[in-house]
């Protein structure tokens, strides 16, 4: 049986922000965090996608698959956003990193089973907002399964860039949001043997700042 985790720093949806990446990757290797996760979507941005796949192979970060990341190998990607990352920037290997990225992730914490998503499960465009009401998570099919099937304590996902700690009962969600800059950008430490969620934001000039610390339940 593998170790269990306790402490994890979670990094949201890079968009090709690969200076900010760096820094956060640097910072929670700093911290003497081993396990690094991201949620996907590596690519669509401005910042140097090719360099965010070097960044994440080379620090071993466990990374799943976000639906630009999916959209990236579909007809027509380089034509559907301004800030497109353009096919020819990647290279081989980033090129089959970016193929071969798993949709989802298990893994064992201290404080139960965990699963790494994008999105909610299989489900990469959906994602659980700070403010879904209760007719919004009724609507959420993957959301209502992974709650029933009480496999999952935790849900690490991204996609919504919305920074959160949100739990359902025996299900907590856990966003790390986005590296984007024109999106707060900043990214977690999840203390599983703590049960705390510390969130790290940069600041306008890059530096890195604490920001809220909370419970997991
Ligand atoms: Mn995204």
């Amino acid at each position: 049986m593998s170790e269990l985790l306790t402490r994890v720093g979670i990094i949201g949806d890079p968009h090709a922000e690969d200076e900010l990446l760096e820094k956060a990757i640097r910072f929670l290797r700093g911290e003497g965090v081993e396990t690094l996760f991201c949620t996907g979507d590596v690519v669509t941005g401005r910042g140097d996608a090719n360099r965010c796949c070097r960044l994440l192979m080379d620090n071993d970060v466990l990374t799943v698959r976000g639906n630009h990341d999916r959209w990236f190998f579909a007809p027509g990607y380089a034509e559907m956003f301004a800030d497109s990352t353009p096919p020819d920037s990647i290279d081989a290997e980033a090129y089959a990193f970016l193929a071969t990225l798993p949709l989802t992730r298990r893994f064992e914490t201290v404080r139960g089973t965990l699963q790494l998503a994008h999105g909610t499960d299989t489900d990469d465009m959906r994602g659980v907002y700070p403010g879904d009401a209760r007719w919004v998570l009724e609507a959420n099919p993957p959301l209502q399964r992974l709650y029933a099937e009480n496999v999952y304590r935790f849900l690490v996902g991204g996609h919504t860039h919305a920074r959160m700690v949100r739990q359902f009962d025996h299900l907590t969600i856990i966003n790390a949001g986005t590296l984007r800059r024109d999106r707060s950008p900043g990214f977690l430490l999840a203390d599983f043997a703590a049960g705390a969620v510390q969130a790290y934001l940069f600041d306008e000039a890059g530096a890195i700042v604490p920001g809220d610390a909370r419970p997991m339940g």
